[in-house]
């Protein structure tokens, strides 16, 4: 039985207008929704968690990606594998999402136990035919880039996840990803379809009616306006900008901390794109009075403004890396009209709650800003689900990265309907 109607997709595909938002269908339809998990998280390398999630042998973090759900496990020989979370007797999830400290895998249902690499050791009852070696867990690829874990469930995962690694793992490096801990972990379930989280992630034309606290407005000069558009003020606020990147890129280069921008985000299955931005204000981190929230600085960092490390990757995923925390953020949809938005604080290991950083001032800036950005996809989702809804254009000037987003999205799509 198909899981949908391909035939109609490739036409909802072809009818698409370039250069403007899409069609309801997309946002809305069952059938749609079923093709994206098939095409897009079910083929792509998807970002999942931290590997400092797991820093023992017996760590354990399951994550669902739909109707899948992956174990991740560091193993005794530390290794760090993941497996589908389904027992190979009859199916029942092996660890609950989140968390667990595991000596095996043991299964609740009926314990076969598999080792921490995914071999059945104890089954019991099954007879003498019966052969452990042919029901060990299904692997799942995984692939730490720099720290950040990416699984992909296909068989033959995208490859080219191996240059995405040597063009970024050199900007993460300073900020020492595996010395890290998370200092918190967030989950918000925006009420719209995936795409408008990521369509909205992917522009910052939004950022200044909506996002007051979010060290605006330099930062919003770093993801384009018109320029001809511009009041006097707004003219030297963005040659300011212009300035101040030019000069910081520079600089942070000479001090061993890669910046420029790197922009692969729809010529290739692994899309992604990173910069060093510089921050407003004093301009140490991303908080909302822009100063460091951790006094303990990540690897050799020892200079606090050193802006923010933006890295993208499609399809759903962002983070920003300063020089006393990180933030992570995925979206992992839940069905046509929700998506969970994870988002992750780290700081270093070694950084005391109450001592080294205040977990409030830490956290406020990006809980405030997912928040605000949330409401902006649940009236999204409503407009887009209205019959008087007529996809209209992307500023070419302020909404060109969401355009390539799309870009990535269809050709990704058309490519797995063939
Ligand atoms: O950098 C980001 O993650 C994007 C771009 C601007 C707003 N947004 C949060
Ligand atoms: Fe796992 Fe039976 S389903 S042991
Ligand atoms: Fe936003």
């Amino acid at each position: 039985m198909p899981k949908y109607d391909a035939e109609a997709v490739r036409a909802l595909i072809a009818r698409r207008r370039p250069g403007h938002a899409l069609e309801s269908a997309f946002y809305t339809d069952p059938e749609v929704f079923r093709a994206d998990m098939d095409a897009i998280f079910d083929q792509h390398w998807i970002y999942v968690a931290v590997e400092c999630e797991v820093p023992e042998p017996g760590d354990a973090l399951a994550v669902d990606i739909g109707a899948s759900s992956v174990v991740i496990v560091r193993g005794d020989d530390e290794q760090v594998r993941a497996f589908h979370n389904v027992c190979r007797h009859r199916g029942a999830r092996l660890l609950p999402p989140g968390p667990s400290i595991v000596g095996n895998l043991v299964c609740p249902y009926h314990a076969w136990t598999y080792g921490l690499d995914g071999a059945l050791k104890f089954a019991e009852h099954m007879g003498e035919g019966f052969d452990p070696s042919c029901h060990g867990l299904r692997p799942v690829a995984l692939r730490s880039v720099g720290g950040l874990l990416f699984v992909c469930l296909a068989d033959t995962p995208p490859d080219d996840i191996d240059d995405l690694a040597q063009q970024i793992e050199p900007y993460l490096a300073p900020h020492d990803l595996r010395n890290t801990r998370v200092a918190h972990s967030a989950d918000l379930i925006e009420y719209g379809n995936w795409k408008l989280v990521m369509e909205n992630n992917r522009e910052c034309y939004h950022c200044t009616p909506n996002h007051p606290e979010l060290t605006i407005p330099l930062f919003a000069y770093g993801f384009g306006f018109a320029p001809e558009e511009l009041t006097p003020e707004g003219q030297e606020q963005a040659e300011r900008y212009e300035t101040l990147r030019n000069a910081s890129h520079a600089a942070w280069e000479a001090a061993g901390l890669p910046s420029r921008l790197i922009e692969h985000l729809d010529d290739r299955p692994t899309g992604f794109r990173t910069e060093r931005l510089p921050l407003d204000g004093a301009g140490e981190s991303q908080t909302m009075d822009t100063m460091a929230a951790c006094r303990v600085p990540l690897g050799a960092i020892r200079d606090k403004a050193v802006g923010g490390l933006h890295f993208w990757t499609q399809p759903n995923s962002w983070h920003h890396l300063m020089s006393d925390h990180v933030v992570t953020f995925t979206a992992l949809p839940l069905d046509k009209g929700r998506t969970l938005v994870r988002t992750k604080w780290l700081v270093h290991k070694d950084a005391v709650e109450g001592v080294d950083y205040d977990l409030e001032k830490l956290i406020d800036i990006w809980n405030v800003t997912n928040r605000q950005d949330a409401d902006l996809v649940e009236m999204t989702q409503r407009g887009v689900a209205d019959p008087a809804y007529v996809p209209g254009p992307y500023s070419p000037y302020t909404e060109g990265l969401v355009e390539k987003f799309m870009l990535w999205y269809l050709a990704r799509l058309r490519a797995h309907l063939g």
